[in-house]
């Protein structure tokens, strides 16, 4: 939400911002983008980026980094050695300690250090009591398995300047590490895939004490390049020195005691043209090259979590939240990265023919991709990945940083947010109204206007009366609410809650070590320090009911403002300097604030109450690496716009590659007021996002979907639904992602990642293994859309089982009037539904299931599944669920359910919610697709649990251009049981 956005330095610009930002809004007005750093305003980014330019473009560039090769030994999957970098003509060098680890899963990871720090003998600038190490926690938060050794690795081959290791299954990975100067070659099937340090970029900026000498001379118009053969082993003669120390961007100085720091490296992906991921950006799925040229960017993509208000679009902008995880992708291969770093990082990214290694072999016409990762300060840590397939790749990472936390099952229905409701009364009546107009939702949410002056924990008495009761109409139905809760405490007297933050020590401290304090919606604030465990603790006590009085357990909590919003600090988040628990400062542990605070929130919730211990829910709008574990994500402050309707569909695409998958952008837009128009093709895209929710900004006129009037208000309603009929089959999917990382919503390379001409496509996709392939309108007066077809199978339209002519590769243009979101079931899957519409998705949870089969080309097999817990519970852990695989044999005319994970009857104990689940029936079979030899069937013969029956089918023949279907009803087979269909 929200943000007077850097404007504001002082409070009385907070005051008069409202007002400010209502005007503002009516056009479109994007973030100021100069109150957010470029490369050329940001110290360490600049200097790494001339660093690149003087070697790139030197002939004899040589990286100063070299393994001293007696520093080396293998042993048990790792290589340990030292790095000596070579920092003036004398030789002098600074000890580098690298640990090469080869991990069971295949993933090796290269990790840096700087021995002088590590052993803290450096000295630190304006009686910082910072930490001298450089930061090494970042694992700590983040990685949560994987890290086993290979102890099957071995050394293949070694002689005095590189060594070569093979590892991984079937030793199929191997890597080169080379010692003059320092590279790695990662090759699988022995072909080069991933380079580090191919391109000499390495740059480690070691402490060094502050020197106080003239500046250097430097004549007009002198290059580095005319003396590019003079320079071989040294850093570029031109060092600019002055960004090494104390540094000052809009107003605000960051004392920087430890001077410059940063680590970077270039990671090459040899023969790759595609990489995707490191969001969050408003940028296409594909990412852009950064170094200008035509259609390019100019800017690296940054990753600095940060309250952009009304980001701007195609753009490699830093946002809201950060995953430094990079995918590479060609034909039939699949490599990637995981930079694991929480400090300020950008990355360049540019494209072209190998022409560093022009002899290379097998890729000389290919085009590889390079990217150039700068981090501001920490460890250089980065995990690769040798694939082959994107599946691969999303299940190793997920595998080191976790997956997506089984959520609440409520979470997947729609979620009606607004700035504000004003009132308990108010709630309660959109909460009537959408029944009235027979809208089906699960959440409605308070933003921080029902606090007693932003004091969280807190209800605004005079406008929230009876909190208990709101929560009671609301549960009636099933339904929940969400609301919200921020890092940022009210500096203010009689507020229990920061009286204890502050005598309890648990806040965030400024440079001098110092409780801090800055602004933020309550005016002056301290913030919690969710890196310290007794604030943790303490942050848990905050949330039981006896605590935060009024709410329940339909309560749930979303954390907005957590990268942290700070209205006047830099760039609006925390001063660098700041320091977390153990002494760390901001500015190593910045990406990573906003999952510790939501990580709290999480666990806070499993213990509100003892014995009550419930999946929680909890929305962030800041995340980094792993915050997929404690909850969901949307996009931010979006605007109601056409181009940010579209844009939302590769940020989402983009989050669940990069394992964060629960993920959508605020339905309808916050910012502005969108057309009907809009808002309405917005709700049918959303019903499409894993999270979907509709949120509007304070000065955005009202538009609960009922108010929307007719013919929109049917179409909307009709969305709605959609997405609730399919709830069991997003459920599913998310138990994929829970299991192994997949993404929920698909993109094109991720499914076939064969198929060259749609490793761009950005705009269609997946859902979970449904074969379902949705196309979102995203442009105005659009009545039609063209959706590029993968392969050669069979697609139908969902909603008339038209058969769709298409052509592999090609485009096939549908109509898309305006009640119509374009919708394909692709050949060759089963997916389940639930067809009777209900309030909520509480109330469908004894439902009986629909099956549809949507029949493969040439009658061939189709599959699915479908997955069911308690949608509330742990028991899911001790079996407490079905999951059963749907098979269609078009050769034996059946349709059977078995158990999906092959587990035999009566080898889990039921408890109460399994056995009644077990007896929910499988009320419907829709078989679209079926031979027109079945044309005039009317029963089908169904075998289960030791009887045989027959069941009455419908079978409509085939008809100018739609494919014959058929019904068969009243089923009669229990969902958790095994059972045969004969057709
Ligand atoms: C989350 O909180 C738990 C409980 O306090 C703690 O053990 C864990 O380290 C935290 N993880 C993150 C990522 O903050
Ligand atoms: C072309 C050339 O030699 N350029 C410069 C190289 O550096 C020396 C000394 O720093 C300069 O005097 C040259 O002009």
């Amino acid at each position: 939400m929200h943000v007077p956005g850097p404007l504001s330095s002082k409070w009385t610009a907070y005051l008069g911002l409202l007002s400010a930002l209502s005007a503002a809004f009516a056009p479109a007005v994007a973030v100021k983008e100069h109150d957010f750093k470029k490369c050329h305003q940001s110290g360490f980014c600049s200097r790494n980026r001339a660093f690149a330019d003087h070697a790139l473009a030197s002939s004899s560039w040589q990286s100063p980094y070299n393994i001293a090769p007696e520093s080396g030994s293998f042993r048990d999957g790792q290589y340990k050695g030292v790095i000596l970098k070579t920092i003036n003509d004398n030789g002098e060098t600074v000890r580098l300690p690298i640990t090469i680890s080869f991990l069971e899963s295949g993933t090796a990871r290269v990790t840096v250090d700087e021995e002088k720090r590590q052993k803290g003998e450096i000295e630190l600038r304006h009686g910082s009591k910072a930490r001298k190490e450089r930061y090494n926690e970042a694992e700590r938060w983040v990685i949560v398995g994987g890290t086993t050794l290979d102890k099957a690795a071995k050394v293949d081959y070694e002689d005095k300047s590189q060594l070569t290791v093979k590892y991984g299954p079937s030793a199929k990975f191997e890597a080169t590490i080379k010692f003059f100067p320092f590279s790695i070659d990662f090759k699988r099937d022995g072909s080069s895939q991933i380079k580090l340090n191919d391109q000499g970029l390495l740059n480690i900026e070691h402490w060094r004490p502050k020197v106080e000498k003239p500046a250097p001379e430097k004549k007009e118009g002198e290059s580095d390049e005319e003396n590019k053969t003079e320079e071989t082993k040294e850093e570029p003669k031109a060092e600019n020195e002055s960004t090494w120390w104390d540094e000052t961007f809009g107003g605000n100085t960051d004392t920087k005691p430890r001077g410059p720091e940063s680590v970077a490296l270039d990671i090459s992906f040899v023969g790759y043209e595609h990489v995707y991921g490191i969001p969050s950006h408003a940028s296409p799925l594909s990412l852009k090259q950064t170094r200008g040229g035509d259609g390019n960017y100019q800017e690296p993509y940054r990753l600095y979590n940060a309250d952009v208000f009304e980001y701007i679009l195609d753009s490699p902008m830093t946002l809201y939240g950060s995953i430094p995880f990079m995918q590479a992708h060609r034909k039939d291969s699949a490599v990637g990265v995981f930079w694991l770093n929480a400090a300020e990082t950008w990355v360049d990214i540019t494209k072209g023919k190998d022409y560093k290694n022009p002899l290379s072999l097998g890729t000389k016409s290919k085009t590889s991709t390079h990217t150039h990762w700068i981090s501001e300060s920490g460890l250089l840590d980065v995990f690769v990945f040798l694939g082959p397939t994107p599946k691969d790749l999303t299940a190793k990472y997920g595998e080191l940083t976790g997956t997506t936390a089984m959520p609440q099952e409520f979470s997947l229905g729609y979620h009606q947010c607004r700035w504000n409701y004003v009132s308990d009364d108010d709630v309660k009546d959109v909460d009537r109204k959408m029944d009235k107009f027979k809208m089906p939702y699960d959440v409605i949410w308070l933003d921080i206007e029902y606090t007693d002056e932003k004091k969280y924990f807190t209800w605004d008495k005079h406008s929230f009366t009876d909190p208990i009761g709101m929560g009671k109409q609301l549960d009636s139905h099933g339904r929940k609410l969400v609301t919200i809760i921020d890092p940022h405490i009210k500096n203010v007297d009689n507020y229990p809650v920061v009286a204890e933050l502050k005598s309890k020590d648990l806040a965030v401290k400024n440079k001098d070590g110092n409780i801090f304090e800055g602004w933020c919606w309550p005016g002056s604030s301290h913030w919690i320090d969710a890196f310290s465990p007794a604030a943790r603790e303490w942050w848990a006590s905050l949330f039981k009911y006896d605590a935060f009085k009024g709410t329940m357990e339909n309560t749930w909590i979303w954390n907005d403002m957590n990268e942290p919003s700070v209205f006047n600090g830099p760039e609006t988040t925390m001063p660098k300097d700041n320091l977390h628990a153990g002494n760390w400062e901001h500015r190593d542990v910045h990406n990573l604030n906003g999952m510790t605070f939501q990580n709290a929130t999480y666990h806070a919730l499993t213990s509100r109450k003892p014995g009550e211990l419930r999946r929680p829910f909890v929305l962030t709008r800041a995340f980094f690496a792993g915050s997929q574990r404690v909850g969901a994500m949307w996009t931010g402050d979006n605007q109601a716009a056409w181009d940010h309707l579209a844009a939302s569909i590769p940020m989402v695409l983009s989050q669940g590659i990069a394992g964060f998958p629960f993920a959508g952008a605020d339905v309808g837009g916050f910012f502005g007021n969108p057309e009907k128009e809009l808002l309405t093709r917005w709700y049918q895209a959303g019903a499409f996002y894993p999270f979907f929710r509709g949120h509007a900004h304070i000065d955005a006129r009202r538009r609960e979907p009922y108010l929307v009037g007719e013919p929109y208000t049917t179409i909307i309603a009709a969305a709605l639904r959609l997405r609730y009929s399919l709830l069991p089959s997003w459920y599913t999917a998310f138990r994929h992602a829970h299991i192994d990382g997949t993404p929920i919503v698909k993109p094109m390379f991720y499914t076939h990642p064969s198929e060259e001409a749609g490793f761009a496509v950005d705009d269609q996709f997946f859902v979970g293994n449904t074969g379902l392939l949705a196309k979102p309108v995203t442009e105005k007066d659009k009545t039609t859309v063209d959706v590029w077809i993968p392969d050669a199978e069979v697609y139908y339209d969902y909603f008339t089982y038209y058969i769709i002519p298409t052509a592999k590769g090609k485009n096939v243009t549908l109509d898309a009037p305006m009640e119509k979101v374009p919708l394909l079931m692709r050949g060759g899957h089963v997916f389940a539904r639930r067809d009777v519409p209900r309030r909520s998705s509480a109330l469908m949870k004894w439902d009986d299931y629909t099956l549809v089969v949507a029949v493969g080309r040439d009658g061939r097999k189709a599959e699915g599944d479908l997955y069911v817990d308690d949608g509330d519970s742990y028991q899911y852990q001790s079996g407490q669920y079905i999951h059963r695989r749907f098979i269609f044999d078009g050769a034996a005319k059946s349709l059977s359910s078995v158990d999906a994970e092959g587990r035999e009857p009566g080898s889990v104990a039921e408890g109460e919610w399994l056995k009644r689940m077990r007896g929910v029936g499988v009320d419907r079979i829709v078989l679209v697709g079926v031979p027109e030899s079945w044309v005039g069937k009317k029963s089908v013969k169904v075998e289960s649990e030791g009887n045989v029956w027959e069941a009455k089918m419908e079978v409509t023949p085939a008809a100018e251009g739609r494919a014959a279907f058929a019904v068969v009803r009243k089923v009669g087979v229990r969902i958790g049981a095994d059972w045969r269909v004969v057709f």
